[in-house]
């Protein structure tokens, strides 16, 4: 144990022997020392720590653990670096002045613990009852006005309040994320169902029940900061689990595959989706010419295009939408043995998502959809929970595949390895700051902890490099690991120092390893304890040569995305095909267009075929394939990769009810829809074309918390039409009703009308879809509770698609 260090010694004696003066003398010098150790003389601190320093030193005399650095064996087992062991925490410190102390210095670092992680509590403020100050803690008196020479007179330079809040302010912004800059986020946990000891030693993994604190963030691709959350876009799915054995960050998307299959290409894939570089448009979108120049070049992204043209593409919150690790990883038990890993989230509400006509027009009248919805379900209490799945199996399973687990273009279907449930994920806590938090999260796939590994797939190579590569620009340098979302809760100890914005104060001298003037410390885990690579790997012969090459099956490019295609229903079979249609509508090089459908020829005729007559274009020629023979797929159709596979657990909670009301309305009726539906946690609100009091025939109190123009109805995912003469005919004269209605009806979303609201849907050109009786998913109540049980029974299940029409009829 380390002893306190003692107070500064004694004025020297006669009596002492000149040796023990001496050696203090030298022990006080930072330059040359005496040709002998120190000799223990008294408690003078100096001596001390010189004599302590000089016993460690000897007790090291050698590099014990050198010759295990050499040779395979090492490689699969290295040994637990040598540490030495001090009598006091002298010889360690920085300074032998560390035993000062003030309200600024603090004590010593405590023993063994970097203070900068822990909770975030650390660094959270809260300014209730302050005062105004600088950034250097100086009250401000006024902070109404810059310093003047007179109060019509110029702006005085020496005005440092000022300044402090100007160059801050000049400094706000960091750069973006190249991709994925539009994002939200939360806190949450990971909790185990059970221990994995067989599949993995991964702390999160350890035992059932144990909670392990996480941090997500999701995402849109393309778009830029500030742009609009329902793009049609792949979204991120970026998880990171911050476990007592380090992080964890698994970063994946809410789609299994991926456009490319080697890290190469990634640039240009980004570079072909952003904004056209010459005039900056279309932001956040893929409906334009250089995206689909690029990818009807690249036929492995074809199977991806089925994903993104499909309604996954469009979620309807980031509730209800499945996430996936894409490639495949290695999980590692205490053995040693590994077996590869695919990693899926599963929502709890089911997988639902919006039509392409809602999702344009509500970029247009809430940007921020997604972001709130998030936002707003947490703070409700209806948290957004996954289950995390894991489709498992070994390197020899997977050689017999008819495609390699390394490319990132294809899914391990299902039906091929089932889905084994391991795990929820909750998210239960909003973040308090978007910057600190939000933006600031680092995400990496490099960080893994013991337990886990990488699989071969060249996709996810370029990735371990670029994540720690983008930080460094974003977060202004290499200590972006220490800004406190970043930071684990697990110890931190190497000898990494200095660089921009370092905030760690480390105790000692020594920041290299091996040492003698440290005991050794921090020493290396060693096999038992640290994190060591899988390294048996089968490889063919032919794999060991250095090659810029890919593996044979990576040429076959559409099997999958066959089985995507012919895995979905009739309704989402023609999302797709209209999607394709949108998309390439927007090409304006026709050349581009007749090679995509080519393309898409390879993967269903009936498909390609919709699209060529969707554009009024005659059916090119099929693309020529990459590879000559394709292999046999497994299974032909998946019905897991349709939406309808997840339906969730018909649970309404955070469901959005707009309720229209005006003078006149039977207060009563509405008044119970509402509070049946807060009861069972969606958000039912009131709508009416002023906000405010509404006057309701039976004096039950109604105020509307929504206006008709503040909005609109395709904001909401059910619409209820009130009873009561004299509101029905206030909302027939106020024409956003009827688009209310429309959109609703086109949007294949429920429509209750109590009472004489059946008008209204009458009066909106509903009559056909009424008799001779009414379509799929319009209730027709004379009673509030009839009405709202319909309601709720609907409003958890899918949309109605069987009312759709293409083009739309309403
Ligand atoms: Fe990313 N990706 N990516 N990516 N990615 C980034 O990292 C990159 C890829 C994904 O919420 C960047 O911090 C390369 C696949 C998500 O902060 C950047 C390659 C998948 C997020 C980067 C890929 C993803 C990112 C931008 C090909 C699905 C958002 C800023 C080799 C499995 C994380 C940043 C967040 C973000 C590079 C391919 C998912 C530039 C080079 C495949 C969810 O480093």
């Amino acid at each position: 144990m380390a002893k306190k260090p003692s107070a500064p010694a004694a004025p020297a004696k006669a009596s002492r022997t000149s040796a023990t003066t001496a050696a203090k003398a030298a022990a006080r010098n930072t330059d040359s020392g005496p040709a002998q150790g120190a000799v223990d003389g008294d408690e003078d601190p100096a001596l001390q720590k010189a004599v302590q320093t000089e016993s460690a030193a000897q007790s090291l005399a050698f590099n014990a653990t050198k010759a295990a650095e050499h040779g395979a064996a090492n490689g699969l087992n290295p040994p637990p670096g040598a540490t030495a062991s001090f009598p006091s925490r002298l010889p360690t410190a920085s300074t032998l002045s560390e035993s000062q102390t003030n309200d600024k210095t603090g004590t010593q670092a405590p023993e063994g613990r970097n203070a900068t992680i822990s909770s975030l509590d650390r660094v959270r403020v809260d300014s209730l009852g302050q005062p105004l100050t600088t950034n250097q803690g100086v009250r401000i008196a006024d902070n109404q006005n810059s310093l003047k020479a007179g109060t019509r007179g110029p702006v005085l330079l020496e005005d440092f309040i000022l300044r402090d809040k100007l160059t801050h302010f000049d400094h706000e912004r960091i750069p973006e994320r190249i991709v994925h800059a539009r994002g939200s986020a939360a806190h949450g946990y990971f909790e185990a169902y059970e221990a994995l000891p067989a599949l993995t030693k991964a702390a999160p993994f350890r035992e059932a029940g144990k909670r392990t604190p996480v941090f997500v963030r999701f995402s849109t691709v393309a778009g830029e900061r500030g742009s609009k959350d329902t793009a049609r876009d792949v979204r991120g799915f970026a998880v990171k689990f911050y476990t007592d054995e380090g992080n964890w960050d698994l970063v994946g998307n809410n789609m299994p595959v991926f456009f490319i299959q080697d890290a190469m290409k990634f640039p240009d894939l980004v570079h072909a989706v952003k904004p056209e570089p010459h005039h900056g448009m279309p932001q956040a979108a893929s409906a334009h010419d250089t995206f689909w120049d690029f990818v009807s070049l690249m036929p492995e992204s074809t199977h991806m295009l089925m994903w993104v043209m499909s309604d996954r593409a469009i979620p309807r919150s980031y509730a209800t939408m499945q996430g996936f690790g894409v490639h495949t990883y290695r999980m590692v038990n205490e053995a040693g043995e590994s077996v590869f890993v695919k990693f899926h989230w599963s929502p709890k509400a089911g997988t639902h998502s919006l039509v392409w006509d809602e999702a344009v027009k509500i970029s247009g009248a809430d940007p921020d959809f997604h972001r709130r919805d998030l936002w707003e379900r947490i703070e409700s209490g209806a948290f957004p929970e996954y289950e995390l799945g894991l489709q498992v199996f070994t390197e020899e399973e997977a050689a017999r595949f008819s495609f390699d687990v390394l490319d990132a273009t294809k899914i391990v279907p299902e039906e091929l390895v089932p889905v084994r449930p391991v795990g929820r994920l909750v998210l239960d806590r909003n973040p308090d700051n978007f910057f600190a938090e939000t933006e600031q999260v680092a995400f990496c796939t490099a960080n893994i902890i013991p337990g886990l590994d990488f699989s071969n797939d060249p996709l996810l190579a370029g990735r371990i490099h670029s994540y720690v590569d983008t930080q460094i620009s974003r977060l202004g340098g290499p200590n972006f690991h220490e800004i406190p979302i970043n930071s684990p809760i697990a110890p931190v100890h190497n000898n990494q120092r200095d660089g921009m914005h370092r905030q760690a104060i480390h105790r000692g001298r020594v920041a290299y390893e091996p040492n003698s003037l440290g005991g050794g410390c921090p020493f290396q885990a060693g096999a038992a304890q640290g994190f060591t690579s899988v390294a048996a790997r089968l490889q063919a012969r032919e794999d060991q040569a250095k090659v810029r090459a890919k593996p044979e099956l990576f040429a076959e490019h559409y099997n999958q995305a066959r089985l995507f295609y012919e895995s979905q229903t009739p309704p989402e079979q023609a999302h797709i095909a209209a999607a394709f249609r949108f998309e390439l509508s927007k090409v304006t090089v026709p050349a581009i267009r007749e090679r995509m459908v080519a393309s898409l020829r390879n993967a269903s005729e009936e498909l390609a075929a919709r699209v060529a007559e969707g554009l009024n274009m005659p059916l090119p020629e099929p693309m020529p394939l990459a590879i000559g023979k394709p292999p046999k797929p497994e299974v032909r159709t998946s019905p897991a990769l349709s939406l309808t596979a997840r339906p969730g657990d018909g649970s309404i909670a955070g469901r959005k009810v707009v309720i229209l009301v005006a003078d006149g309305v039977a207060g009563q009726t509405v008044s119970t829809v509402h509070a049946s539906l807060f009861e069972q946690g969606a958000v039912p609100r009131y709508a009416a074309t002023r906000i405010g009091p509404v006057a309701t025939s039976d004096g039950v109190a109604i105020q509307a918390d929504v206006s008709l123009e503040n909005e609109p109805g395709f904001l909401f995912d059910a619409l209820a039409l009130p009873d009561g003469d004299e509101a029905i005919d206030a909302l027939h004269r106020d024409a956003h009703v009827f688009e209310f209605i429309r959109d609703q009806f086109r949007h294949c979303k429920p429509i209750l009308a109590l009472g004489q609201g059946v008008r209204l849907l009458e009066a909106a050109g509903l009559g056909p879809a009424l008799s001779p009786v009414p379509a799929p998913g319009i209730h027709l109540a004379t009673t509030a509770e009839e009405g709202v049980r319909a309601l709720i029974a609907d409003l958890g299940g899918p949309r109605h698609f069987d009312r759709e029409t293409d083009p739309p009829r309403v």
